[in-house]
Order: structure tokens, then C-alpha cells, then sequence
């Protein structure tokens, strides 16, 4: 009898164990944009060092370190902005106005294209906590303001 509840206490713990450590598994991998299963040997190295493997890097041989907001591995572009703006799936009218200064943005150079970003991302603050959360607003505002940081490092 004793052996027997030994062994369930034995048991119990093994399952309490693996409970604790299923359960860090997956807050560490909610936590960090898929930093738990990016870290998977198989998506390779990190050749550009932009902390976005090369298997998912969509651009392997460009650092876009602090200037990639949507995490694809690319230096965030005012020519990429509208397929962001796409991508999150808003309302028709904020959507189709996004879009719209997005691609004002892309079609300028120089300090008009900067402007265009400024008025993209105050289209972008005035709509925040109406029709757009905190998280989208805030990936449209890092990624318009780092497109418009690349634009004046190149002027
Ligand atoms: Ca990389
Ligand atoms: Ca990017």
C-alpha cells in the first residue's frame, strides 16, 4: 500500500512538472512574437544579426534592427506601408483612408514623402481607440515614423 502511494506521489510530481513547464512553453512563446518557436534550430542563423532568424527574414542580408516595426526581417518602407495598412483587416472607410495616405506617401520623395508620413501618422493618432486599438495603431505609427527615418538618413 505504501509502495502504491509512493508511486502516485511519484507520479503526481512528474505531472505537476510537466504542467509547470507546458505552461512556460507557452507564455514564453505569446510573449515574444513567436520568440519560442523562432529560436527552432531549423529556421538557421541570423546572418544580417536583426534577431529575425533567416528562415523568416524576409530580407536575411538587411539589419532592420529598431526599424522594423511589422518584424518581417525588412527596414519598414513608405512603398510597404499601404500592405500594412491592408493586412490588419479594418473597416472599409479607415481602411480605404489609410490606404490612400499611405500611398500618397509612397508616391513622393524627399521631404514631401516625410510630410506624407507626419499626415499618415496623425490620420493614424486621431482614429486611435475609435476605430483602431492601441496595437494597430501603434505598429501603423512605428512603421510610418521608421520609413520617414529612413527617408531623411538618406537626404
Ligand atoms: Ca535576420
Ligand atoms: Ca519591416
Amino acid at each position: 500500500m505504501d509502495d502504491q502511494n509512493d508511486r502516485s506521489l511519484a507520479l503526481l510530481s512528474v505531472l505537476v512538472l510537466l504542467c509547470v513547464v507546458l505552461g512556460y512553453a507557452s507564455a514564453a512563446g505569446a510573449s515574444h512574437a513567436g520568440g519560442f518557436i523562432l529560436d527552432l534550430p531549423a529556421l538557421g542563423g541570423d546572418r544580417d544579426g536583426d534577431d529575425v532568424l533567416d528562415g523568416v527574414d524576409g530580407c536575411p542580408d538587411e539589419d532592420a534592427s529598431g526599424l522594423d516595426a511589422d518584424d518581417d526581417g525588412c527596414i519598414d518602407q513608405a512603398a510597404d506601408l499601404a500592405q500594412v495598412v491592408l493586412a490588419l483587416e479594418l473597416r472599409q472607410a479607415t481602411e480605404r483612408a489609410l490606404v490612400a495616405s499611405a500611398q500618397s506617401a509612397a508616391r513622393e520623395t524627399g521631404t514631401l514623402a516625410v510630410n506624407r508620413l507626419g499626415a499618415f501618422i496623425n490620420k493614424v493618432q486621431a482614429q486611435r481607440g475609435k476605430r483602431l486599438d492601441d496595437e494597430h495603431a501603434n505598429l501603423l505609427m512605428s512603421f510610418a515614423a521608421h520609413a520617414s527615418a529612413v527617408l531623411q538618413a538618406v537626404r
